[in-house]
């Protein structure tokens, strides 16, 4: 009887099949649930991000004015300089000596021109030591009041055009007790400036700024 018994091969083939069945049912429930922590996670995640993202002007922005900064409202987004209002120019931003002062503006992607417009003032008893003109920290222009005369020069920098004009040459008016200052608007142009423009100014004075100092002021820059 135990011989046939082995030999046989007859049966409810149910009986594996509930068997087999219940395994899988099993093993799909088991990796959802360690599936689905994760997919949780990482929806929730991707959720947040969206939520937290915000569209700046600059994806829009194609043509005209990204920065502009007359500091008439202080001097928020400079690094040095300090605002200060003085007779005959209103507010500026002043240089103490040997002080730099810089900000950054961030461009639309694919900017291909980017144009830096600026007031450059020298105050008062300047003796000649120069100011300079940074753009992405390289010097782009140099500046130099000996008592409101100017003298200029701009060293060749690739993709970096500069013209200056100059409004009044050894005149006593603005600010001070001194007379003599001098002011000059500078254009210039970058081309191919990249997503993050620096622009700075640093003072080569070494005098208090009771005696002289340099300023900017009517900051604009824009992209064609
Ligand atoms: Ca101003
Ligand atoms: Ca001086
Ligand atoms: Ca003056």
């Amino acid at each position: 009887m135990f011989g046939a018994f082995v030999g046989n091969e007859a049966g409810a083939v149910t009986v594996d099949w509930v068997v087999l069945t219940s395994g899988l049912v099993g093993l799909g429930l088991a990796t959802v649930a360690v599936v689905s922590g994760g997919l949780e996670n990482l929806s929730g995640d991707i959720g947040q991000s969206l939520a937290n993202a915000s569209v700046g002007p600059s994806v829009f922005a194609t043509l005209g004015s990204v920065f502009s900064d007359d500091f008439s409202a202080g001097s928020a987004g400079w690094f040095g300089g300090q605002m200060v209002t003085l007779a005959g120019f209103g507010n500026v931003l002043q240089l103490g000596p040997g002080q730099l002062a810089t900000m950054t503006a961030n461009l639309p992607p694919g900017t291909s021109t980017a144009t830096i417009t600026f007031d450059l003032i020298g105050v008062d008893d300047l003796s000649g030591a120069p100011a300079t003109v940074f753009v992405n920290g390289q010097a782009v222009a140099i500046y130099s009041d000996n008592h409101g005369n100017i003298t200029t020069s701009a060293p060749d920098v690739a993709g970096i055009s500069v013209t200056l004009d100059q409004h009044y040459t050894n005149d006593p008016m603005g600010s001070g007790s001194h007379g003599h200052d001098s002011r000059a608007t500078y254009t210039i142009t970058v081309t191919d400036p990249g997503e993050n423009l620096t622009f700075g100014v640093g003072s080569g004075s070494g005098e208090p700024t009771s005696d002289e100092f340099y300023a900017i002021d009517d900051v604009d820059i824009s992209v064609g």
